[in-house]
Order: C-alpha cells, then structure tokens, then sequence
C-alpha cells in the first residue's frame, strides 16, 4: 500500500518535472469512470454510426462495416476536468482526418465545427481543426482490448494531449463522448451537454479553462 502511494508520487513528479501535468491535476494509476446516467447495452443487429450535417451525403455504417474502416493507434495523456490526468494512455481507433482525407466522408466547404451524439442524447462539440488532430480518435480500443463498457463500448470519442505536440489544442476529457453513435458536421458551434451545463467550450487544459 505505501509502496504504491510512493511510486504514484514519484510517477505524479516526473511528469511535473517533463512539462506534462497540467495545472490543478493530479496523477491516477486507475481509470475512473465518469459519466452522466446509465451504461447503455449494445446490440450489434441495430447499431449503425451515422455522419450527417455539412456534408455532401449523409453516411451510415454498421457496426461490421465500420471495423472494416482504417484504424490507427495513439499514445496520449488525458485529463478530466474533476482534476484526474492519466498517462500514457495507449487506444486504437478510426481518424476522422482519414476519413475525410480517403473519401469516406466527403465534407461540406461550410463544416467548421463538429458535435459528437452519443447514447440517451449526450453531446459534445468541438471544431473541426481540433478533431482533425492527431490527438482525436473515434476509439474502439483500450490497450489492446475492446473499450470496458463502462469506458464506452462499442466506440467513443477521445481527445488528450500527446508529449511534445505544443502545436495542438488540448481539451478536457469531456469533450469525447462514450457510446457514441454519430457525429453532426455543423457551420456554427453549438453547445454540448457539459457545456451548457456551464463548463467551458474550448476547455483547454493548460489554460485551466474548466468553467465559462
Ligand atoms: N456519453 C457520455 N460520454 C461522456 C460523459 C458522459 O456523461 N456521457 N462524460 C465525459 C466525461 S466528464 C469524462 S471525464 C469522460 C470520462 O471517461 P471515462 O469514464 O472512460 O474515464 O467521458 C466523457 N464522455
Ligand atoms: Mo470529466
């Protein structure tokens, strides 16, 4: 027991001293579980993942053809607003970038914002350059393994911050949707559910911006 408060110090201080524990945050070894209402079920005969909004047609896949689509693995540090900040963080997923960029969603000139529609109505918004990022995934692995349920099975957003990358913009954890079912390309921004709730929309996390 006191060895393992030892070693999360001292994990918590050499990601302090490498520039990656942001302001107000503290270090978790586990994997809390966050969120608001129920775990949903899934069911792999009705589940579909739809796009639709400023795009040129609207697409929708189901859940065998969306794991034919390319993946790709990221390594990142996340960090929920409720100050936990996980590190190292290894997820396996599709990239939005890719499928725009291979022709699989083909975007309206006028999308500049995305929200990601989840299960029971949760939502989130983020711009399209944040979600274009190496650091946005559509996720449907936690190291190695399918998501937990709990964590967002089948498929959730994730965003976080990868060491290094000054140049992107690192929001809070909220800001991907567990259990999500679509996403909605929009020309205006448009409030998510934490975010109406009063938390901040661009929720940067070395701004510490947690409420507006
Ligand atoms: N569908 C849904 N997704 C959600 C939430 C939620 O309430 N509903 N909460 C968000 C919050 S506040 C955080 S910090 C992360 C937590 O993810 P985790 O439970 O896998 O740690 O999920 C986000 N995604
Ligand atoms: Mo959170």
């Amino acid at each position: 027991m006191f060895d393992s408060i030892k070693s999360r110090k001292e994990a918590e201080e050499s990601v302090r001293q490498e520039g990656r524990l942001p302001q107000g945050q503290s270090l978790t070894n586990k994997f809390p579980v966050l969120h608001y209402g129920p775990v949903p079920t899934f069911n792999a005969a009705t589940w579909d993942f739809r796009v639709w909004g400023q795009v040129e047609e609207e697409i929708s896949w189901d859940w065998a053809s969306f794991n034919e689509l390319p993946k790709t693995q990221l390594k990142m540090d996340i960090h929920c607003v409720t100050r936990w900040s996980k590190f190292d963080t290894f997820w396996e997923g599709v990239s939005v970038r890719t499928l725009v960029d291979e022709g699989f969603i083909k975007l309206h000139p006028s999308a500049g914002f995305v929200v990601q529609h989840a299960e029971y109505g949760y939502t989130t918004n983020l711009p399209l350059e944040v979600v274009f990022q190496d650091s946005f995934l559509l996720a449907t692995h936690y190291n190695g393994e399918p998501l937990p349920p709990d964590h967002g099975y089948p498929l959730r957003g994730i965003i976080g911050y990868i060491p290094g990358r000054e140049d992107l913009k690192t929001p809070y954890f909220w800001k991907g949707a567990k259990w999500l079912r679509g996403l909605e390309f929009t020309e205006q921004d448009r409030l998510g559910f934490w975010e109406k709730a009063g938390y901040h929309n661009n929720a940067d996390v070395w701004e510490e911006q947690r409420f507006a």
